[in-house]
């Protein structure tokens, strides 16, 4: 059997996390058989490799027994059991807090082969991240998601596994409609024929309402999505329902809108100008290049949000609930509120595609537009109505738009290397 590099040997005490992985190796029937009540077919539980230098020496099956063995008895040791899909992102990050702060088990889906690794949980404060039980495989296959529910049995799940980059859904639709209509698919068939009493919390996005039609976008309004992005996840909110209504499955989604943070990834508007904000701040000769900015967005704190899913999860029946601040701001006002908190005021001129931002004091030029960024079937403006969440669930934002950018600012300071 051939060891793989970046995991430690299972035979020696047991570190958390522990990473479940299918084994695709000719041992794998002998395990097995050897190994009642494990987890399914072909899986092993490998404790995560903490030091990229050591490469594990390779182990007998029984080792892999007692292992596995090992690991199932502590996860059924707490009250909950809490699988949370794409775990790596910034969601992923504040749900495993607030949920481990409730003492629950947290079990972490990643994708195969993620070139983020652990993503946003490297974050997390020493020693939580060792509590975090986590598994490798794609949502794509069911064949892995129905033996990790069938086997695991857990009590809930949130499904935040996602392509969820609206600009990258355009440029490759397959992906997009692979990953988000499958993966909700999967699991929630998995838990309608494997394990029943497991609740399924999904991840939707305003992206399906499409542009404004009404002023506020609530859960009774009729989706148009514009993007595969979208579309995706309509389907996912519409299979949801589908599995409530008809196979008595408690199934939820929390309809999200813009929703950022400190750990946002690079490829969102946000994050993309905070970054270049704190250089340009920090004296580099820099100037940050954006599509559209007279596009309206309705941008929350992710954590606040993760509250309310938490919240929604905790209902005895299940309900769709929308989760946003209800304040609408261009891309335009977050930039200038971005340089404003670095100290640096914009002089704007000229129109459309010749637009630039000019610091004030210096006179360079800081912002441009490029009509690469531009989206066709841009959605101008989305704008939130979270009264149920507020009236039902006794939500609120906390967070406004200036504590968010100078939460993300201070971040963006703090990790940036200069180039
Ligand atoms: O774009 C405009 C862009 O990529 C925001 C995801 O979490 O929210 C997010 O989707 C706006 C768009 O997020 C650039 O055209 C201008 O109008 O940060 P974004 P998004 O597409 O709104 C929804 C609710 C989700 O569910 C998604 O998963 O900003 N924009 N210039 C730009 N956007 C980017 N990325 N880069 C630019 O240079």
């Amino acid at each position: 059997m051939k060891p793989q590099a970046g995991l430690l040997n299972p035979t020696s005490e047991l570190p958390s996390p522990f990473l479940i992985r299918r084994d695709k190796t000719p041992g794998q029937a002998n395990l097995s058989k050897n190994c009642n009540s494990l987890p399914p077919l072909g899986s092993r539980v490998w404790p995560v490799f903490n030091s990229a230098k050591r490469v594990p020496p390779d182990i007998g099956q029984e080792n892999y027994c007692e292992a596995t063995l090992r690991t199932a008895r502590a996860s059924t040791q707490v009250s909950k059991k809490v699988l949370i899909t794409g775990i790596g992102g910034q969601d992923g990050y504040f749900l495993t807090k607030l949920l481990l702060e409730k003492g629950y088990t947290i079990h972490g889906l990643l994708r195969r082969d993620s070139p983020k690794g652990r993503g946003s949980l490297e974050h997390l404060e020493q020693g939580k991240l060792e509590q975090v039980i986590l598994h490798e495989g794609n949502v794509t296959s069911s064949d892995f998601i129905d033996e990790l529910i069938r086997f695991s049995q857990f009590d809930e799940i949130y499904h935040l596994a996602a392509q969820s980059s609206v600009a990258q859904s355009i440029q490759h639709p397959r992906e997009t409609i692979e990953t988000n209509v499958l993966g909700i698919t999967n699991i929630a068939t998995a838990i309608r024929d494997k394990s029943p009493k497991t609740k399924l919390l999904f991840a939707g996005s305003s992206e399906m309402f499409g542009d404004i039609e009404e002023s506020k976008q609530s859960e009774s309004t009729h989706p148009h999505p514009q993007s595969p992005y979208g579309l995706a996840k309509e389907l996912g909110f519409h299979l949801v329902n589908t599995y409530r209504k008809h196979y008595g499955i408690w199934a939820a989604t929390a309809i999200l809108f813009n929703h950022e943070s400190e750990y946002r990834g690079d490829q969102f508007v946000t994050k993309k100008i905070i970054k270049a904000v704190v250089r340009i701040a920090g004296g580099q000769n820099e100037c940050l290049s954006l599509g559209n900015m007279y596009v309206k967005r309705d941008w929350g704190y992710a954590k606040d949000y993760m509250q309310g899913l938490v919240l929604m999860m905790e209902q005895e029946e299940p309900d769709d609930y929308v989760f946003a601040t209800g304040q609408l701001h261009t891309v335009k006002d977050f930039v200038n509120s971005a340089f404003g908190q670095a100290g640096i005021s914009i002089d704007w001129s000229g129109e459309s595609l010749d637009e630039i931002g000019s610091n004030q004091d210096t006179g360079e030029v800081i912002v441009r537009i490029d009509k690469k960024f531009y989206r066709p079937g841009e959605i101008t403006g989305t704008c939130g109505d979270a009264t149920k969440a507020n009236k039902k669930l006794g939500w609120s934002p906390e967070t406004n738009l200036e504590t968010l950018i100078s939460k993300m600012i201070e971040h963006e300071k703090q990790t940036s290397r200069p180039a």
